[in-house]
């Protein structure tokens, strides 16, 4: 059955002019770009896109960071795009993503992925 999952390029790998490549690898994967756009999220948004975290560490930096930028967000459809997504672009951590995953390829680190 065919699902759709959500894509945000952050605001990094925007900067640095990993877009092409980043939709190149989605498109390599078979999934289908049904919506794409490239917005500059506000502080609140991003507080609220990330209120499943808020109270960790991390979460002030996460905000910041996410709203430092324009990102380009997509809603991506394929049969099992939830899971297969996750393994296209690998582990939050690149440290820990496998090779050849999106995040390998292009995060900085943890923060930055
Ligand atoms: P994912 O982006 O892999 O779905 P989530 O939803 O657990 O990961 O976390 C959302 C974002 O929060 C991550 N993309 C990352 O930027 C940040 N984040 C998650 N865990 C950490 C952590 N331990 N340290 C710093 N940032 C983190």
């Amino acid at each position: 059955m065919k699902e759709k999952t959500l894509c945000i390029i952050k605001p990094l790998a925007v900067q640095n002019g990993h877009i092409a490549y980043i939709i190149k690898d989605i498109d390599n994967a078979s999934f289908r770009i049904c919506t794409l756009k490239m917005l500059h999220m506000t502080t609140d948004d991003a507080r609220n896109f990330y209120k499943v975290h808020e109270g960790k560490g991390f979460y002030d930096s996460l905000v910041e960071f996410m709203a430092s930028g324009p990102v380009v967000v997509m809603a991506l459809e394929k049969a099992n795009a939830v899971a297969d997504f996750r393994k296209l672009i690998g582990n939050t951590d690149p440290q820990k993503a496998g090779e050849g995953t999106i995040r390998a390829k292009y995060a900085k680190d943890i923060s930055h992925n």
